[in-house]
């Protein structure tokens, strides 16, 4: 049977970046006997990137470059909720738009989901794993995912890695309802995966600086990475809440 993967890209200011993961995932779509369909969705930038974006999606084939343009900001989590739910396949994933992993990561991530699951309802769940990281940077991944374990009994390694895929039936039954809004999608989804018996794959990925733009998670240097982790550890203290109620 043949299966359609649908990967959703969230940007945000990324008006280099964009257009080089579009290249390469334009030359995918063309090149490799995947079915493969983009859902690209702008959060409100207030560069030029949306402009870009509107030509660009003039010359790509629109049954499988899909463009969802917000006015105002909508958030991380919110965003790629709202571009998964304009996917029409049988797969779904996400990944970044400012090329820190390779967006060809997802073919990769694409062959181990495809070589371990069966059927609709496999309990498959594949993520990178990011390999290279600084020793300060693992450490401190290592901190949440203790903190994590310890809060919700559920051991999630490196949760912002890229890609993540799961089955239509995963985000149907699980992850449609009820999700955060912001940059806790990733520890959410795994979260589910976890505690509802998915076997979670990873894939090695090679984690690279940002070359543009600017982040706006917790890459950008120590400030903002203190706010990602303290973010975080509310999100994972309101999980248990919700989980013990
Ligand atoms: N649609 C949308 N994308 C966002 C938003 N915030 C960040 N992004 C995108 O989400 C991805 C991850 O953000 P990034 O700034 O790289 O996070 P960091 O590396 O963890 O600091 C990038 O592709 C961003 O452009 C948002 O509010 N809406
Ligand atoms: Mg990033």
């Amino acid at each position: 049977m043949s299966q359609k993967l649908s990967l959703a890209i969230p940007c945000f200011n990324e008006s280099k970046n964009i257009q080089i993961v579009l290249d390469q995932l334009s030359e995918i779509s063309k090149n490799s006997d995947i079915d493969l369909e983009v859902i690209v969705i702008d959060g409100g930038s207030t560069d030029n990137t949306q402009a870009e974006l509107k030509l660009r999606f003039q010359d790509l084939p629109g049954e499988n470059f899909k463009l969802v343009l917000r006015e105002t900001r909508g958030g991380y989590g919110n965003d790629i909720m709202e571009a998964l739910s304009h996917a029409s396949g049988d797969v779904l994933s996400w990944t970044h738009a400012d090329l820190q992993t390779d967006p060809s990561d997802v073919v990769k991530a694409y062959d181990l989901y495809k070589k371990n699951a069966q059927g609709e309802d496999s309990k498959v769940f594949v993520k990178g794993v990011r390999k290279n990281r600084r020793l300060l940077e693992a450490f401190f991944s290592f901190g949440m995912e203790l903190v994590s374990w310890l809060a919700l009994r559920v051991y999630l390694t490196d949760i912002n890695a890229q890609p993540k895929m799961f089955s239509r039936k995963f985000y149907e039954k699980y992850l449609k309802e009820g999700h955060p809004g912001d940059f806790s999608l990733d520890l959410y989804a795994l979260y589910l995966a976890k505690i509802n018996g998915y076997k979670i794959y990873t894939l090695p990925v090679y984690f690279k600086k940002r070359i543009h733009g600017e982040a706006k998670g917790g890459g950008g240097g120590w400030k903002m990475r203190i706010n990602l982790i303290k973010r975080t550890f509310r999100y994972i203290f309101k999980l248990r809440r919700k989980v013990l109620a």
